[in-house]
C-alpha cells in the first residue's frame, strides 16, 4: 500500500507553571521567595529523510504529544523541559494547516524543523521580589499549548513511473529491476495501488513506481482511474509500457495512442511530461513486428523506443541506464511556497477565551476560560499577587474588552463570582 497522504493531530508541550515557594531555613522565620521557573515545554518537529519513500509508518500513528514541561520547585530550583517529538517523513513532503490549508512547511532537502514550539515556562515567584515586594506570593502560569491538525502530503512518490495497460508486464519488469516483490498474475489489474522499488544504477540509483494498469477512459473514472492518474503526477518521468507482442489481441501503436489519449485528458501537465516508451516482451513470437511499428511511427517524431524483455532481462540494463540519465536533465520538484507561520499555532490567547455579558441583575460579567486560567493563579488576599492581577486584565485585553463594552470607571463589575470596581 502506498501512502502519500495522512492527517496527523498534534501538539506542543505545555509549558511547566512557575512555583510559589519561600525559603525554610532554620532560626530564619522568614525566608525569601525562592520558587523556580516551570520548564518549556516539547516542540513538535519534522525531519525529512531520503531514507523513507512513503508516509506508510504514520498510517496508525497519528497523534503526537510532545511532553510537557514540569512545574518549578522550591529552592530556585527550575522545572524539567518536556521532550521533543521528531516525525521522521520522506524528502519531498509538504506540510498543510489542515484549518486554513495553508502550506506551511515543504521539505525538499533533508532537514529538520520546528513545526509547533512548546510553552515557554512560567516565572516562579523569586523572579518577582523587588526591594519593595519582598515577599511575592504569586508565580506566572506556564504558556499552555493547543493541539493542531496538519496534513502530511509526499508530493512526489518516485523518479519515474511505469504506465500502460493491464498486464503488460509492469510490475515483472519492477521485480526484476529492484527489491520490491509485486504480485504479478496474468489476469487485468492485479495491482491495485503503486508499488515502489528502488533501482541501482552503478554508484547512482532511482526510485521507480510500478502504477496500476490504465484503459481507456480512465480520465473519465474508468478501470481503476483517477487515481493512479493522480498517482502519475507525482513522478518526474512516464516510463510508458507497451506490450509489442499484441498477445491479447491489441496492436501496439493503438495501445501507445490510447494511453497517451487518457493522460492528455487528464492533465495538460501529465500530458506534457517527459515520457520514455517500452516495447516488452519482446521474447514472444511477433513482437518484432510490433516494435518495428512502434519504431517506424514514433521514430520520425523523435520519440526512442527501448525494447525488452523482464522474463529473458534482454535490453532492462540498457532501459535502467537510459532512465537515469534522462531523470538527471528533469528538475526536481519544485519548492511550494510556504504561507503560514509556525509560532502563531502556539499562541496561549487562541487556547483561552472570554466573553462579556450582562446578568440578570445588571451587572456585567467577565466569564470564560481565561478568566478561570487568572483565577487560579491569584491570591486575592495578598496585595502584591492583586496588583499581578491587574496586570494580568490589561495584558490579555480584559480592560480593554470591558471599556469596550460600554462599562464606566467606578462601576461594579463581576468575575468569578467576585465583585470588582471598574477602574482603569
Ligand atoms: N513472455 C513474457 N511475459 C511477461 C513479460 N513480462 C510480464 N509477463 C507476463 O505478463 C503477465 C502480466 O504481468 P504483470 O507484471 O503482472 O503485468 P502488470 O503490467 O503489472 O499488470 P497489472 O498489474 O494488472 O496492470 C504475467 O503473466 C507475466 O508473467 C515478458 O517480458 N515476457
Ligand atoms: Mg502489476
Amino acid at each position: 500500500m502506498l501512502v502519500d497522504r495522512v492527517k496527523l493531530n498534534i501538539k506542543a508541550g505545555n509549558g511547566g507553571d512557575g512555583a510559589v515557594s519561600f525559603r525554610r531555613e532554620k532560626y530564619v522565620p522568614n525566608g525569601g521567595p525562592d520558587g523556580g521557573d516551570g520548564g518549556t515545554g516539547g516542540d513538535i518537529i519534522i525531519r525529512s529523510t531520503r531514507d523513507l519513500h512513503t508516509l506508510y509508518d504514520l498510517r496508525f500513528h497519528k497523534i503526537f504529544r510532545a511532553g510537557n514541561g514540569e512545574k518549578g520547585g522550591a529552592r530556585n530550583m527550575s522545572g524539567k523541559d518536556g521532550t521533543d517529538v521528531v516525525i521522521k517523513v520522506p524528502v519531498g513532503t509538504a506540510v498543510i494547516d489542515a484549518e486554513t490549508g495553508r502550506v506551511i512547511a515543504d521539505f525538499n532537502t533533508e532537514e529538520e524543523r520546528i513545526i509547533l514550539k512548546g510553552g515557554k515556562g512560567g516565572k516562579g515567584n523569586a523572579r518577582f521580589a523587588t526591594p519593595t515586594r519582598q515577599a511575592p506570593k504569586f508565580a506566572t502560569p506556564g504558556k499552555k499549548t493547543i493541539e493542531r491538525e496538519i496534513i502530511l502530503d509526499l508530493k512526489s512518490i518516485a523518479d519515474a513511473g511505469l504506465v500502460g495497460y493491464p498486464s503488460v508486464g509492469k510490475s515483472t519488469l519492477l521485480s526484476v529491476v529492484s527489491a520490491a516483490r509485486p504480485k504479478i498474475a496474468d489476469y487485468h489489474f492485479t495491482t491495485l495501488s503503486p508499488n515502489l522499488g528502488v533501482v541501482s544504477v552503478g554508484d547512482d540509483g532511482f526510485i521507480l513506481a510500478d502504477i496500476p494498469g490504465l484503459i481507456e477512459g480512465a480520465s473519465q473514472g474508468v478501470g481503476l482511474g483517477h487515481d493512479f492518474l493522480k498517482h502519475i503526477e507525482r513522478t518526474r518521468l512516464i516510463v510508458h509500457m507497451v506490450d509489442a507482442s499484441g498477445i491479447e489481441g491489441r496492436m501496439p501503436l493503438e495501445d501507445y495512442y490510447a494511453i497517451r489519449k487518457e493522460l492528455s485528458e487528464y492533465s495538460q501537465e501529465l500530458a506534457e511530461k517527459k515520457e520514455i516508451v517500452v516495447a516488452c516482451k519482446m521474447d514472444l513470437s511477433d513482437s518484432d513486428i510490433g516494435y518495428e511499428m512502434l519504431r517506424e511511427d514514433l521514430e520520425p517524431k523523435g520519440i526512442e523506443v527501448f525494447p525488452i524483455s523482464a522474463v529473458t532481462g534482454a535490453g532492462v540494463k540498457e532501459l535502467m541506464q537510459k532512465i537515469m540519465e534522462t531523470l538527471k536533465e528533469i528538475p526536481e520538484a519544485e519548492s511550494l511556497e510556504e504561507e503560514g507561520y509556525l509560532e502563531e499555532w502556539s499562541n496561549y490567547n487562541e487556547a483561552f477565551s472570554f466573553e462579556i455579558t450582562t446578568a440578570e441583575d445588571g451587572v456585567v460579567e467577565a466569564n470564560g476560560t481565561l478568566i478561570d486560567f487568572i483565577f487560579e493563579r491569584i491570591d486575592p488576599e495578598d496585595t502584591d499577587s492583586m496588583r499581578h492581577f491587574e496586570k494580568l486584565l490589561v495584558d490579555y485585553g480584559i480592560i480593554d474588552a470591558l471599556r469596550r463594552y460600554g462599562v464606566k470607571d467606578g462601576q461594579e463589575i463581576r468575575m468569578n463570582g467576585e465583585e470588582f470596581d471598574f477602574v482603569e
